[in-house]
């Protein structure tokens, strides 16, 4: 009995992680109210044995959801559109301050520490991932994890 238990659990694990993409440690900054743009940080984890690309995101609080990245340019630090990010297979990128961030932009309301705040992404198969991100309170410049 404890054996097939073992193995139901194992099954059931299987099946979670063959789901493909997992969402982890997302948050967004709160910001002072009347900013009209925010971003979302997470961990984009690629469970299954193929990349998954993201080409598009959507969300409920804001007009345009987009995929940026930070690139130095002349040593400036500029914010570029991302239309294509792949995840590698059993692999994952990081959305981080200063480097990949989901660009909430036309914000539809001030964003309030711990208000969850639905976002999708959208990947090139036409599949669709929703998560709810959460909005946190930071000190400083620097984010800490939630
Ligand atoms: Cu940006």
């Amino acid at each position: 009995m404890q054996r097939l238990l073992m193995v139901l659990l194992l099954l059931c694990s299987t099946q979670v992680f063959a789901a493909g993409l997992q969402i982890r440690e997302g948050y967004i900054r709160e910001l002072p109210p009347g900013q009209t743009t925010s971003a979302a940080y997470m961990d984009l984890v690629n469970g299954s044995d193929k990349s998954i690309a993201i080409i598009g995101a959507s969300s409920d609080s804001a007009g345009t959801a987009e995929i940026h990245n930070h690139q130095h340019n002349n040593g400036m630090m500029q914010m570029v559109a991302v239309r294509r990010l792949e995840i590698p297979a059993r692999g994952h990128i990081l959305l981080a301050p200063g480097s990949y961030h989901l660009m909430l932009i036309n914000l539809k309301h001030s964003l309030h520490a711990g208000e969850q705040v639905g976002i999708t992404l959208f990947d090139e198969q036409g599949k669709f991932y929703p998560v709810k991100i959460t909005v946190v309170k930071t000190v400083g410049a620097d984010a800490p994890k939630p």
